[in-house]
């Protein structure tokens, strides 16, 4: 059987992100990952946080705190929320680890010594009282197109024109204020990118089953202008990878770190390494060195469209310009984005529901029922808390819950808290089993083809396929004048349980564990024969009542809700 790596575009360190984030990448990852395993698979999935650069500097600053405590603490606090939304990493990483360190530094040298990099000579703005270069964005001055006085180096906020930080007028340095600043000679590293477009361009052209969305993008990229760009690798921060090319020192690099983005996807390889140093695995080169048997890997990436060039292009390009057997990924899953009621999420303004916010007012299989049966796969999707408190109420709710309350509850009173035994299956439920057979295809084929939502509408069907059989042969009338064929009725319905549990654990696996414990299953398996797992449970099995699966949303909470998140996050 093939051998499944998954990856899951890795968040940035810098704070909680939003369900926008989630759906677009972890959670489908999840989905897919939880499917196959659960097809007997063996699956390794991997996402970490993608700790570097710019942004998480920032963020530590803000903070009063020192980078790499910061970086560790927040690793926690999305490790842990990560947890809480039952998402089933075999391990999530670090890009600071020591092993993406390595890594990266070793990637640099091989592509050094393929002739792939070009050292280009910069004049950039640097600080005597920092004792640095300054990128950029922590340069700030006055707009000499409007006279804003906070312009920043990169671009006035004010009148929005793209500037150089040289254009500033008395120029000065966010870290520390320091206003002697002079422009300086200094050297970056690029990727000779455009050497391998043709490559990419076959690689590419040879994908002919990915989603137009992942491949439109990187075509234009490869295509559009000037076509694919030599891509500068290396930054001035302290936090970071150090350049080095190997264990080997790079002249002239002294003092600098390799751009977040270079390092960022090599963590998918490094976190396969970090998995093993934590006692998880054995061999990670199985799952990423093509001359250690990852051949016969399947390797999927899933990612929000903002990402796919890096993923389509700069990452491709470190990997086959290295010269060296490591995997490439097989199919990319990429997604639009969802928009919160009618605008953006925004992290800053608070706009939108974040993630440890969701899990504090409602389980985590409630958000993930939604978001997954409404994924932004073919245009962007909008969250409005009408939509979300309909979909859970009747799919959750009136359809799956209240069938499992129903069945259980009518047969521990009718019967008695154990599969009945009298009566035979009849045409209505031959015709219902058949009918479930061609489903659980249908679903698999979606499942398998990474269709998010059409999986989900038709796992939803398949819940609704069983209600609609409960409703027409009704049990509770057929047992006043035929009680041996309400016992069959109840027989068939109770297997329905089990057999609903597995199919819906990849969406809801919480909600599918306690559907188990309360038919009494600890060893789940895939109806690959429908007939059969729909006799999982023989006369005589006892079972229990289960506690409400899941509450109803009432219209006072989603109003409280709606005003809630509306913006400003404290
Ligand atoms: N951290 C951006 C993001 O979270 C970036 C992804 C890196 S994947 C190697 O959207
Ligand atoms: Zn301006």
């Amino acid at each position: 059987m093939t051998r499944h790596l998954i990856t899951s575009a890795i968040p940035y360190i810098n704070g909680i992100k939003h369900l926008g984030n989630l759906v677009g990448s972890q959670l489908p990852a999840d989905l897919y990952a939880r499917y196959l395993r659960a097809r007997g698979h063996e699956v390794l999935f991997l996402c970490a946080t993608d700790e570097h650069g710019t942004p998480a500097e920032l963020a530590a600053a803000k903070a009063g705190k020192p980078v790499e405590d910061y970086c560790a603490e927040m690793h926690e606090v999305q490790a842990r929320i990560a947890d809480g939304f039952g998402l089933s990493f075999d391990h999530f990483g670090r890009s600071s680890s020591i092993q993406n360190q390595r890594l990266t530094q070793h990637f640099a040298g091989a592509l050094y010594n393929e002739g792939l990099i070009e050292e280009v000579e910069q004049r950039q703005i640097y600080s005597e009282t920092d004792g640095r270069f300054l990128p950029d964005r922590y340069v700030e001055g006055t707009c000499p197109n409007c006279g804003f006085e906070d312009a920043r180096g990169d671009q006035c906020d004010n009148c929005t024109k793209q500037l150089d930080p040289e254009d500033l007028i008395n120029p000065r340095s966010t870290v520390s204020g320091a206003t002697d600043l002079e422009m300086r000679a200094t050297k970056h590293l690029f990727l000779k990118q455009s050497k391998m477009k043709d490559r990419l361009d076959d690689w590419i052209n040879s994908k002919t089953d990915w989603p137009v969305l992942t491949t439109s993008i990187a075509k234009k990229w490869l295509h559009d202008g000037d076509g694919l760009q030599d891509r500068g690798i290396t930054r001035d921060l302290s936090w970071g990878v150090p350049v080095k090319r190997g264990d080997e020192d790079w002249p002239g690099m002294e003092g600098k770190v390799f751009y977040v983005w270079f390092d960022a996807p090599i963590e998918y390889i490094a976190c396969a390494q970090e998995w093993v140093d934590a006692g998880k695995g054995s061999d990670w080169e199985r799952w990423w060195r093509t001359d250690k048997g990852a051949d016969d890997v399947r390797y999927t990436q899933f990612m929000g469209k903002d990402n796919v060039p890096f993923h389509t292009l700069s990452f491709p390009a470190t990997i086959m310009g290295s010269n060296e057997p490591w995997k490439l990924v097989d199919y990319i899953k990429s997604f639009n984005y969802l928009t919160y009621d009618g605008g953006q999420f925004s992290t800053s303004r608070g706009r939108g529901v974040f993630m440890d916010q969701a899990l504090e007012i409602l389980p985590a299989d409630t958000w993930r029922w939604w978001l997954l049966s409404h994924a932004p796969e073919t245009s962007d999707a909008e969250f409005t808390w009408e939509n979300f408190q309909a979909s859970v109420n009747k799919d959750l709710a009136d359809v799956l819950g209240n069938f499992i309350s129903r069945i259980t509850k009518f047969c521990r009173s009718k019967f008695s808290e154990a599969v009945p035994e009298a009566g035979e299956y009849g045409p209505a439920e031959h015709a219902l089993i058949a009918d479930l057979s061609e489903r659980v295809s249908r679903y698999q084929a979606a499942m398998e083809a990474m269709e998010v939502r059409k999986s989900a509408a038709e796992l939803r069907a398949i819940w609704a396929a069983g209600n609609e059989y409960l409703q027409a042969e009704a049990p509770w009338t057929t047992f006043k004048t035929d009680p041996d064929k309400a016992a069959a009725q109840v027989r068939l319905a109770l297997n329905l349980i089990p057999f609903y549990a597995v199919l819906s654990a990849p969406f809801i696996p919480d909600a599918a564990a306690s559907m188990l414990s309360c038919v009494r299953v600890d060893q789940p398996i895939w109806p690959d024969d429908v007939p059969a797992a729909l006799a999982q449970l023989a006369p005589g099995h006892a079972f229990d009542v289960p506690e409400v699966l899941f509450a109803k949303i009432t219209d006072e909470q989603r109003e409280e809700w709606a005003e809630k998140f509306a913006g400003v996050r404290t």
